[in-house]
């Protein structure tokens, strides 16, 4: 009984003193981040985003893969690349939800969204 009191709490101490360790190994997320210019335009805006912000405190930026999801409908709509900016102009009016997927080089992921309003585009007569 003791024996077996003693292992139990033998193991429970050595669970405690192994977790900062594996804490210190793994890889911490990364910060998904970009800016979006204009962000209110028309069907005719050409929609500039810019991952730049994006950073890794374990890869560098230029290794870093980004893809985006102009509607954040769920559909990836460029390949993963290390190509940071990217452009899109829309075929509907409405709000629309920008996602950037940001993947370092264990592939590890890290999103973020941006709203953009694509608003009716205005008649040179009215
Ligand atoms: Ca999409």
């Amino acid at each position: 009984m003791n024996a077996h009191l003693a292992r139990v709490l033998l193991g429970i101490s050595l669970a405690s003193f192994s977790a900062p360790i594996a804490r210190a190994a793994s890889n911490p997320p990364l910060s998904a981040c970009f800016t979006v210019t204009p962000e209110n335009g028309t069907v005719v805006t050409l929609f500039l985003v810019d991952a730049a912000c994006s950073a890794d405190d374990q890869t560098p930026a230029d290794q870093l893969k980004y893809r985006w999801d102009w509607e954040s409908d769920g559909t990836w709509d460029t390949e993963p690349s290390s190509k940071k900016t990217a452009s899109h102009r829309y075929t509907s009016e409405g709000p629309k939800t920008i996602r950037l997927e940001v993947q370092d080089s264990q592939g590890l992921k890290g999103t973020v969204t941006h709203e953009v309003v694509v608003m009716p585009s205005r008649k040179s007569s009215s």
